[in-house]
């Protein structure tokens, strides 16, 4: 398989399961489940070629595993990084005491004053290990890295979920659960 190929198919899926499935006339359930085979004809009528090997291959190997199939594979959807409101029904998990969060710079001092948002998507993504965190923020440029005191988060009542692809997500960081440094 084609690593060119299955980046933009991963990318073109980004976007219609996770922001925009109107591009190409698809609907998500409330649970951002899309019908496979509608994906499938959809894209491919809209010009972005796309059959099951493909699908199946980007699902797999993925570098993120950011798609998933339900059981029978009959659907699809991405594991997080919706704007789009989608129920994900991930189950609450209690966090380790830190996770981290990758940003940039230019967004420290708002982040200093009202702490992290969600912003766009539907939650605040946060990574369990700083490494991961640095890819998040290079998206951007030069990474900040902020450390999530998620522990005393989670004791103060904070609802923490992880994702089917282990990426920690919450409504909300307030700043003086942030480490600055
Ligand atoms: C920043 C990728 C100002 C925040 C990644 C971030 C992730 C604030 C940006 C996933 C702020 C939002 C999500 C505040 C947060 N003031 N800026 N109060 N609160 N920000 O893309 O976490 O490759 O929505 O620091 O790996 O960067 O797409 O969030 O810089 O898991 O699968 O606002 O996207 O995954 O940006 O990335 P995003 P993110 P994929």
């Amino acid at each position: 398989m084609n690593e060119n190929t299955a980046k933009t198919v991963s990318k073109f899926l980004s976007l219609v399961l996770r922001h925009s499935p109107e591009k190409i006339g698809l609907k998500l359930d409330e649970n951002g489940w899309a019908d496979v085979e509608e994906l499938i004809l959809k894209c491919s009528q809209k010009g972005n070629k796309l059959d099951k090997v493909l699908l199946d291959y980007v699902v797999e190997n993925n570098d993120k595993k950011r798609f998933a199939y339900n059981e029978d594979e009959t659907k699809i959807r991405a594991s997080q990084g919706h704007s789009i409101s989608v129920e994900l029904n991930l189950a609450e998990t209690e966090p380790s005491e830190y996770l981290y969060h990758g940003t940039v710079g230019k967004f420290m001092e708002n982040i200093q004053k009202e702490g992290l948002k969600k912003m766009s998507r539907q939650h605040v993504h946060l990574s369990k290990d700083k490494e991961t965190a640095i890819k998040v923020g290079s998206r951007r440029g030069v990474p900040q890295i902020l450390t999530v005191r998620s522990g005393a988060m989670h004791r103060d009542g904070f609802k923490f979920y992880l994702s089917e692809n282990n990426v920690w997500l919450t409504d909300e960081v307030p700043a003086k659960y942030i480490e600055f440094k």
